[in-house]
Formats: C-alpha cells, structure tokens, sequence
C-alpha cells in the first residue's frame, strides 16, 4: 500500500459506521444495543425507539399545539410513548462521567478480546465528539473542565483502538495533558488503571492492600463497611495491586510510555508520584491522617508483599470478586468493578474460564450507542427508576384515565412485576449484602441490588397502578409488597434518614481515608433527603392502602424520617441534593415529604421557607437553571440558561407546598410549554444529574418525565387552563 492508501485505511476505521444498522434489544429488564448486518437490517426496520436515541430523523407526527397545561402534558407523553418498548419500560442514555471507558479498552487489550462490531468505530468517535473544541481535552464528566484523570486515560483509549498519535485529535490532546503536568499527575484511579496496562510504574501508585479484607470485622476499617460502590471498585483493584498483575510490554505501550510523560519514562522517580496529583482533578485532597497511613504502607508492603500473608489476602480479595460476580450474574454493581471484576478473572482464572467468557459476553449491558458515539453508562441502565416515576407523573396528571394510555400503563406494570428481585443474594452474608427479596433495583433484576429509593418508588407505582387505576391487573401480590416494606423499613438508620444501597455500617471518620481524590462522600454510606423522601411516601401509599400491616412500625418510622428532613434543612431554606443538581432537585423531595405529613406554606415555616427560597431563583423568563456547580461548592450556582427540568421540580415542590404564589407558578408553566417541541417532545439541555458531589450524569428521561409530571400536577391543582 501507499502511504496515503495506509492513511485512507487508517481514516476509515475511524469513521462513524452505518447508523441505520444499529438496534436496541430488551430481554427481561436487560438493554443491549446490536450493530446488525445489511440483510438483517433490511429484514427489521429501526424503531422510533432506536431513531430518537441515534439522532436520526423520526416518524412522529406534529401534534395540535397545546394550550393548556394538560394539553402539553398531554402531548409530551404522546411523544414519549413513542420510546416506550414492548417489555414497558424506556431505555435512555446513562452517560456522562468519561473515567469508564477507559477501563473497559484497557482490559479489553490487556486480555486480547475482541470487541463486538462497531464498538470500536463509535467508541473513537465518542471521544472525539466529546473533546473539549478549545483544548481538546476531557474532564471527569462531559460538562467538566479537562483533566488529567480525563485527558490521559481517554489519549490512551484513541492510541490501543488504533488513532494514530499524530492525529490531529491525539494531538491536541496531548498538549493539553503536557500543559496539566503529564500523566504522573493522574488521580489514583487513573494511576491504577495506567500501570495494569504497564504504561505507569506500580511504585507511583498508595498501596491498595487485600490484606484489609483479613482484618475481623469489627475494625471501622474494614472494608465490609464501606460504601457498597467504593468497597467493590477496591476489591479487584487491591487484588490486581496486590499481585502487582502488569501487561507485557508492547510497541504500542512503550510508545505511550513516551507520548504520556513531559520527561522521558526511565528517569521520572515513580516514588515521588504517589501523592502527586494534578490541581485540575483535585476534589478531595489527601488529608494528612491519609498521607501518613498511605507511608507506613508504602513500608509494611516491602515486608508482607511476597509472603504468605499476601497470598491469603490475595485469596480473601478474589472471593469478594467472586461474591460480587454470582451474586449479580455476572453484572456487578457499576461499570468500574464490572471490568475490574473481569480482569482480576483474567489473571486468576484464565482467559479460557467460564466466569471470563461470561464476564466479556455482559459488558455490552453498559455500552450505549448515542448520535455521538458508543459511550458506557454509569449503570447497567436505569430502566426501573425512569419507568416508576414516569408512571406516577402519567397517573397524578390524569392521563392514565385517559383511554389512548391504558395501554402504556399496563405494560408498565408488567416491567416493575418482572422486575422486582425474587430472591436474596446467592452470598449475602459472605459478599457483605444486605437482602434484596422484595426490592426494587435501580435498573434491572440481573444487576440486583436493593435502593432505598427505588424499592419505594417501585411500591408507589405498583400501588397506584393497582389501586388506582380500574383497568390493570393485580400483577404484584399483597405478599410481594409487604416483602418490599419490608426491605424499606429495614433501611431506616439511627438517624431516622435513608441512605442509598444499604445501611450506614461505618464512622464518618473513615471519610478522612477517602483516597479517591475526585469524588466527595465515597467511604461510606450518608443518609439522604432524597432517599427519606421515596422511603416516606412509598410507606404512606402503602399504609393508605393496606392500613393494618406493620402499622405501628411505618408509622414511627414516617415520623422519624420526617425529623430527619426537617434537620438537614439548610439556614437559607434549601436541601443539598446528592443525585441530581441540586438544591432544586433536594428541596422537591423535601417539600413532597413535608406536605404527606400536611405541612404546608400556610402551616409550616420550613416549607415557608423552602418556598421563598425557590422563589428567590426565580429567573425574568419564569424558570429555572442550576448548575452542576453548586454539588460541587455547596452553595446555589446558576447556569447560564433555563433548564426545563429543573424549571419542572421547582414547580413541583411549589405546588406540593401549596405555595400562594399562583404567578409565579404559571410563568414556571408557561416557560415548559414554550420549549415543547410541535411533536411533543423536549430537547436536550444541560446535564441532569451528579453523584459524590463532583461527577455529573446525564437522566436523558428527565426531560420528559419531570416535565409531564409538573404540568399534569398544575392542571390537577388549578384546572385546566394556563
Ligand atoms: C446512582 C444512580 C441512581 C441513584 C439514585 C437512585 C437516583 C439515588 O437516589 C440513590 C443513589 C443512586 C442509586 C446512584 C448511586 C451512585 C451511582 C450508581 C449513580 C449516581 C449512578 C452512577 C454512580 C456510580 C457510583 C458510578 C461509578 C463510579 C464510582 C465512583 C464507583
């Protein structure tokens, strides 16, 4: 070949592939996303489901335009029933954070897999639709300002999928990481990750001992008491640290050992490295009590990491990956220890062994095809929360009444019956797992961990959709709702709040080991508004219901959640929101809580003020806009423009409040109306959600759920006019 024929070729690979081929299949709760071949392809058309999350041109229709608020909720959900599939749930886009890709590459060539079709292409067109125009560079979210963590690890993506280093992108991007310092600066997860592919030398890197997995369980140490996503991202890695398991060298990873560094490999002194990280990704800096622990490791590990004890700790580390492996078939909790997961496999099983062919074969549950590329989400999807709330918004408006929904309606009770888990972790006591009979996960049933929140929502739904709706079937017995009050009582903490997956089993303290150095709250379990609140609500549907089961119980524990709200209410009226931005997100949950138990504007001076508060943000258009800094700052931050999501929880909470201020609540309306689209629909704006106060994550449902759910309420609550 010719120099520009090799060229051309290399180009090629890195076009876009053939959008139309894509599919989106569904098999019980499980999404995956196909690239299909030309004669399959002509045999089985694309849905609008498949067009609307590729970006390309739909079939739906122009709706008569709406005048009223029922009249656009209306039509939203017309619209929205189009993505609606044949299991009843809607499949969405779950991105956002840009560190879960690179695990997925670098184990993936590590380990010599192939990826599926079309992977490869769209992955590399991903990145570089998401590259920063000014500096080429990525963050640690798509809205996040580039770092090292983000720009390294996603140049060493585009060079093991085949962009050649003097691509224009590569290019850039390197710059940039050259200006951020160079790779030594990376985070500890990205140090991690760059010296299992052998591009990053193990002695940079604090100890990730396995030996902590022998210590009793009484210790506050022990990492059965960490937050259940912290605790399972550390596991596989202590356990590949702890074998120090580092690919053989390759032409292309010795070409990244220089292409990474402002200096050449062999003379940066590694053991410098350690508690070097950039300013750029720093969000929660080492605290002197870590650095001092992470420097009597550094020592304890010459002495014990070639005895007998590491190999029992490398032993205990391996049974926790397996735990977490048979106890979610094969998923895992999150994308980090999913590939995690699947190369401590690699290393300890074989590339032969069932467990790694069914690690590699499941992958593809995190990987979504968008109009910009394959990206990887945050979870394995997050098909029960959008369906649940969605359900409610239909039914609260009406519009479950409403013949043209029945339809939509009893399909979706038949995916939260198919996906309320049936049985306890097969490890439960073993893996550190709480139960789960009974729960409701966040995505799917396989996945299979319990939330607080998404249990109670999951019950809110079903019970609406049974109790209150004449057409459906009773689907979810009375046995299998009592199971999942169960699972929420359970969930109640000393404080009277809820937290996330499980109980909190650590001291706060434990924060101050946090080593993570880009995310806040991580080490253990925190209660949260949000959480209370579905919690709360879930119970009083339920109690309203069937008033004599466990009754003295939920009554308490409804109390006791209801103080815990009332005690994290912030001087300033607000709550601080943990799962999406922010104080707007908080401060509906709360008011949702506080109006169940009749607290109100007119009674109660927190809902008071609550209500001023929102009414101060306000802007001259009627809505609302947050940014994703205020997560990050703790304090209200303004985005540059409206957000009709965050314009809809606003409302939300004004009118569970009974706010007085009638006014101001239609601007808030009429501001969603004037953003519907003529087919119904709403478009993208900034990104929705956030977790441990930094990382941002898109909710590409929000913009429709939210949005039918304040407007459907409005027409409740003051008729149907606007
Ligand atoms: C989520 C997504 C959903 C979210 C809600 C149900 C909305 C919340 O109310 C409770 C917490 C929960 C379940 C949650 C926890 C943290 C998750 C799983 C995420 C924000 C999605 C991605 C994130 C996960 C930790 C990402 C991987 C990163 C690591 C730091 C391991």
């Amino acid at each position: 070949m010719t120099g520009s024929a090799i060229n051309s070729a290399i180009n090629a690979a890195h076009n876009p592939t053939d959008r139309t081929r894509w599919r989106l299949r569904v098999d019980q709760g499980r999404q995956t996303w196909h690239y299909i071949s030309e004669e399959e392809h002509k045999a089985n058309p694309q849905t609008d489901i498949e067009k609307y999350w590729l970006d390309l041109k739909l079939d739906a229709p122009e709706l008569p335009k709406a005048t009223t608020a029922l009249e656009s909720a209306r039509n939203g959900f017309e619209f929205f029933k189009r993505l609606q599939n044949e299991e009843g749930f809607w499949s969405s886009e779950y991105g956002g954070p840009m560190f879960l890709i690179p695990g997925l590459v670098i184990t993936y060539y590590i380990t010599g897999t192939k990826m599926p079709d079309g992977w490869s292409q769209e992955i590399i067109q991903y990145l570089f639709n998401r590259a920063h125009k000014e500096d080429g560079g990525w963050g640690l979210h798509i809205e996040g300002h580039s770092t090292v963590f983000g720009t390294a690890l996603n140049y060493i993506v585009l060079r093991l999928l085949g962009v050649d280093a003097e691509h224009p992108v590569c290019i850039k991007a390197r710059g940039t990481l050259h200006k951020l310092g160079g790779a030594t600066g990376s985070p500890s997860w990205g140090k991690f990750w760059m010296a299992a592919l052998g591009v990053y030398d193990w002695e940079g890197m604090n100890p990730v001992p396995p030996e902590l997995w022998l210590l009793p369980y009484f210790l506050p140490i022990h990492p059965g008491r960490y937050w259940c996503h912290t605790r399972n991202v550390y596991i596989p890695m202590s356990y590949i640290y702890g074998r120090r398991a580092t690919a053989p060298l390759t032409p292309l990873t010795s070409q990244l050992r220089e292409e990474l560094y402002t200096q050449p490999y062999d003379t940066i002194p590694w053991h410098q490295q350690r508690n070097n990280i950039c300013k750029a990704d720093e969000y929660y800096p080492h605290t002197r009590l870590l650095n001092f622990l992470n420097g009597g490791l550094v020592v304890a590990e010459k002495l014990t990491s070639r005895t007998g004890i590491r190999t029992r700790a490398l032993k205990a580390a391996y049974a926790q990956v397996k735990y977490e492996d048979e106890n979610t078939h094969y998923l895992d909790i999150g994308p980090v220890n999913k590939v995690m997961n699947m190369l401590s496999t690699y290393y300890e099983e074989g590339k032969d062994s069932e467990a790694f062919k069914l690690h590699a074969k499941n992958n593809i549950d995190f990987m979504w095809m968008s109009g910009e590329g394959m990206m990887m989400n945050g979870t394995n999807g997050s098909q029960l929360w959008d369906a649940a709330l969605l359900i409610q918004g239909v039914i609260e408006s009406g519009l479950a009444d409403e013949p043209q929904n029945h339809e939509a309606m009893k399909r979706g009770l038949m995916f939260l019956d198919e996906c309320q888990i049936k049985r306890n972790p097969p490890f439960m006591k073993e893996g550190h797992r709480d139960p789960t009979l009974g729960a409701w996960p966040f995505s799917n049933r396989f996945q299979g961990y319990t939330v607080s929140d998404c249990t109670a929502e999951g019950l809110k739904a079903v019970l609406l959709l049974q109790g209150k709706l004449g057409y459906t079937e009773k689907r979810v017995s009375m046995e299998r709702m009592k199971q999942a009050v169960d699972i929420v009582l359970g969930m109640q903490n000393a404080n009277g709040g809820f937290a996330s997956y499980e109980n909190v089993r650590g001291p706060s303290w434990l924060e101050l080991i946090n080593p993570a150095e880009v995310f806040g709250n991580i080490m253990i379990e925190y209660t949260y508004p949000e959480c209370s609140t579905a919690c709360v609500l879930g119970l009083a549907y339920f109690r309203e219901q069937h008033p004599d089961y466990r009754r003295d119980e939920i009554d308490a524990t409804i109390d006791r959640a209801v103080e815990f709200i009332l005690s994290v209410q912030r001087p300033d009226g607000s709550w601080y929101g943990s799962w999406a931005i922010c104080f707007t997100y908080a401060t509906m949950f709360a008011c949702e809580s506080l109006s169940s138990v009749g607290m109100y504007y007119n009674n109660s001076e927190a809902v008071k003020a609550a209500c001023e508060f929102l009414l101060s943000k306000q802007r001259a258009d009627g809505g609302w806009g947050e940014s994703y800094k205020s997560c990050e700052q703790h304090r209200y931050v303004e985005h540059e423009k409206t957000q009709v999501v965050q314009t809809a929880w606003a409302l939300m909470a004004l009118m569970s409040a009974k706010c007085p201020n009638q006014n101001a609540i239609q601007r808030g309306i009429q501001m969603i109306m004037s953003r519907q689209q003529p087919d119904g629909q709403w478009k993208q704006e900034a990104i929705e959600g956030i977790f441990n106060h930094s990382c941002s994550i898109s909710y590409g449902t929000y913009k429709h759920i939210f949005t039918i759910w304040a407007l459907g309420r409005y027409a409740k609550v003051y008729g149907d006019f606007c």
